[in-house]
């Protein structure tokens, strides 16, 4: 039997020492990894052309565009057999939902307002995220990036209260991830799916070389930069 053809990855560029600017393609490539699946990373050059003009999307052999990376990861699985999760109980499968959410849906934020607004911080994630464009779109296109990003966190709740606030919930989500991780190698004591999600959010979260109180709380929880240490050289070891 052949085997199918890559898929093709479709991300932002390597940021910062992460393969991607973007924690969604960071999950995906670690799943794409973990579950043995052949595929190759290309960086999106102008607007994504998913379907729902988000990155990360893949492009299959039979031409399908699919967006999204839980859809894709669910996709994927089904037609090619693969199931991260099949050792998981109810238990854990409701804990991983819930970790799940918590991560992107709410350190997701923390981390997008940490990269955008602070000045000092929005000054470094201008270079590192529009510098590289070529003629006069480094200067162009980040206003109004910005101002979508700031839009975004208006409506989410975070552009509507202090600082301290922000901070405070971001202690209270590592708090809890610290505490269920705990000293066991994976999140729910074996591989599963949402350790490809604990490492690409902790990773986004600790590597922009802001060294503010995002990287410092997270630094502070020595297991998840152990875990994500791990999980690095286990799986994008060259
Ligand atoms: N639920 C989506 C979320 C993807 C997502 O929010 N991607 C961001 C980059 S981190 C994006 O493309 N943002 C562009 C936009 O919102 O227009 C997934 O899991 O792939």
């Amino acid at each position: 039997m052949t085997s199918p053809a890559p898929v093709i990855l479709w991300q932002s560029p390597p940021c910062w020492g992460t393969p991607s600017s973007s924690p969604f393609c960071i999950k995906l490539e670690a799943w794409l990894r973990m579950g043995g699946v052949a595929y190759e990373a290309r960086v999106i050059a102008g607007l994504p052309r998913s379907p729902t003009r988000k990155i990360p999307y893949v492009e299959l052999a039979d031409g399908r565009l699919i967006a999204d990376s839980g859809v894709i990861m669910e996709t994927l699985g089904r037609e090619r057999g693969i199931d991260l999760d099949a050792g998981l109980d109810a238990r854990a499968r409701g804990l991983a939902v819930a970790a799940r959410r918590l991560l992107e849906d709410h350190l997701y934020w923390v981390i997008a307002w940490d990269r955008w607004v602070p000045e000092a911080h929005w000054t470094k994630t201008r270079q590192a995220y529009f510098g590289g464009l070529p003629g006069p779109l480094p200067w162009l296109v980040p206003p109004f990036a910005r101002r979508a990003v700031r839009q975004a966190l208006h409506g989410q709740g975070f552009g509507r209260v202090s600082d301290a606030a922000i901070l405070d919930r971001l202690n209270e989500d590592l708090d809890a991830l610290s505490a269920l991780l705990g000293d066991q190698e994976h999140l729910l004591g074996q591989l599963a799916t949402i350790d490809a999600i604990l490492f690409a959010f902790v990773l986004a979260a600790l590597q922009p070389p802001f060294d503010g109180p995002v990287q410092r709380a997270v630094a502070e929880r020595t297991n998840l930069v152990r875990f994500c240490e791990r999980f690095e050289r286990r799986w994008f070891s060259p």
